[in-house]
């Protein structure tokens, strides 16, 4: 039998992908991406432990029942689970003050001196949320796990983090293949509280909407060597501005000695540059500043084909699209 195929003719007036225009919508942009998952991958080192899957399918089934403007669920995170936070914290924060850059220096000192962080206890997603509203106006919202490249640079744009709230293996709390509640919040939050840092991310979200999956793919590699595994300069000195560096005690090191390659960054190049994501990086991209590298990223954007531009109203929290061609 022959289908009325004219019926579904793409809408020619659709010529871009979806994307939210609403903090609202985000609640549409939870896709989680299959990889490094502990039930079917032996890089994981949570591989083969039923009570560590089952644990983080949980956490994972919580995230995934959240909408915008609910508060974050509390987790009642188990001793083990504390203990490792506890292992990570304490001894990441011997290397801070000669690897970490002076922005989350200063933030991490705040979220301590504010009780925001300390070593015996998880921190709860949603106390530094509201932390953070106050900081720089982001906030987070909890996701069952690596998301696609779309909807997490998506959430950015309306200033929102979308963090896995699932703790590491134990066997293994000195790096983890997959980010993890500690990794979202010793990572990232002390960099999202810093106001460059946090309209650069914003920006690489904006930059996203509505772009083509091989523009996604450049904005997500950026992402990647910048926000994750970015080195900046301080006094002559490699510094870590990086999330993924900032909350694994052995990459921290490795990036800053004189194994792996050190580049400038430059988002052109950078946007190309093939990445590891089950290892430690071979190569990493230093910047002048965080501010530097928002100017080139600012200088990068002009090159970008989109057909319309973005404004994001910062009293609704939506986007309104501007026709340009
Ligand atoms: N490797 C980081 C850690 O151990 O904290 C987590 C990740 C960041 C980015 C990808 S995986
Ligand atoms: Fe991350």
């Amino acid at each position: 039998m022959l289908t009325k195929l004219e019926l579904y003719k793409p809408d020619r007036q659709a010529q871009s992908p979806w994307f939210p225009t609403s903090v609202w919508e985000l609640d549409k942009c939870g896709t989680v991406v299959t990889k490094y998952e502990p039930e079917i991958d032996i890089r994981h080192p949570g591989y083969g432990d039923a009570g560590y899957i089952a644990r983080r399918a949980h956490l994972a089934e919580v995230a995934s029942k959240f909408r915008h403007g609910d508060p974050i669920p509390i987790i009642d995170y188990t001793a083990a689970e504390h203990r490792t936070w506890k292992e990570v914290f304490t001894k990441l924060k011997t290397l801070f003050p000669t690897l970490a850059c002076m922005e989350f220096r200063r933030s991490l000192e705040n979220f301590e001196r504010d009780g925001i962080f300390s070593p015996e206890h998880i921190p709860q997603l949603e106390d530094v949320s509201r932390y953070l509203k106050r900081k720089t106006g982001f906030q987070l919202r909890p996701c069952g796990g690596l998301l696609t490249a779309r909807d997490f640079l998506a959430s950015l744009a309306f200033r929102v983090f979308q963090a896995t709230q699932y703790v590491r293996h134990t066997s293994s709390p000195h790096h983890s293949p997959e980010p993890d509640v500690i990794h979202e919040l010793l990572g990232h939050a002390p960099m999202f509280a810093d106001p460059t840092m946090a309209q650069f991310s914003q920006e690489i979200g904006l930059m996203s909407l509505g772009a083509s999956d091989e523009e996604i793919e450049k904005l997500s590699t950026v992402y990647w060597f910048i926000i994750e595994f970015g080195l900046c300069k301080e006094n002559g000195t490699l510094r870590a501005i990086g999330a993924g560096l900032l909350s694994a005690f052995g990459e921290l090191q490795h990036a800053l000695s004189d194994v792996p390659e050190h580049l400038p960054f430059e988002p052109k190049k950078t946007a190309v540059q093939p990445y590891q994501d089950d290892d430690y990086q071979p190569i990493y991209f230093v910047a002048e500043s965080i501010g530097d590298a928002m100017s080139k990223l600012r200088r990068y954007a002009k090159s970008i084909q989109r057909p319309f531009s973005v404004v994001f109203d910062p009293y609704t929290k939506t986007i309104k699209k501007v026709q340009t061609a």
